[in-house]
């Protein structure tokens, strides 16, 4: 069974947009999986500690027939190999790597929960969102044009225009 899966990326340490390209590609390279369509990146002011630099945020849509936890830990060792640390709650980061949807599934087990917690709080991952997949309906039958409109667009900035993955249609 293959699952489209969107993940989200951001990073704010060591030449972000870098680590946020390379990733893309460890993306695409994970087994069992395959890159569909990433949007644009954008900048956003720090949700959180204010004494860290902008993050760069994006959203990678993938098809993949790895289950959730699997999933995870294959995104969690991307992590590690860009020197990930984890030093403090919302702490600035080389790169996270978030499970944003798997499907049309919820999951609520103590690692993972999706969707995402801080989803609908959070215009870097709503907006790019919207970039790929404007007709989005969530798991509680929300619609993402809904959730756009009721978060606030303040303090982001996209910053490339087009597909980043660098393949056309
Ligand atoms: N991630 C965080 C904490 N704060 N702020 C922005 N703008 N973008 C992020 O991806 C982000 C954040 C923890 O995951
Ligand atoms: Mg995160
Ligand atoms: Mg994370």
């Amino acid at each position: 069974m293959t699952e489209v899966v969107y993940v989200g990326l951001g990073s704010n340490l060591g030449d972000p947009l870098t680590q946020l390209q390379r990733a893309l590609e460890e993306l695409g390279n994970l087994p069992l999986t395959r890159l569909i369509k990433c949007s644009s990146w954008y900048r956003s002011a720090p949700m959180g500690p204010q004494d860290q630099p902008d993050y760069y945020n994006g959203v990678a849509q993938l098809s993949t027939a790895l289950e959730p936890l699997p999933l995870l830990r294959a995104l969690q060792q991307i992590e590690q190999q860009h020197q990930r640390l984890r030093e403090r709650h919302w702490g600035p980061r080389t790169l996270d790597l978030d499970i944003l949807l798997y499907g049309d599934q919820s999951i609520d087990l103590p690692d993972l929960r999706v969707p995402h917690p801080g989803l609908y709080l959070r215009n870097f991952v709503l907006q790019p969102l919207a970039e790929i997949s404007p007709a989005l309906q969530f798991p509680d039958g929300s619609r993402l044009a809904m959730r756009l409109e009721n978060c606030p667009s303040e303090g982001i900035v996209r910053l490339s225009s087009g597909d980043i993955c660098g393949t056309t249609g």
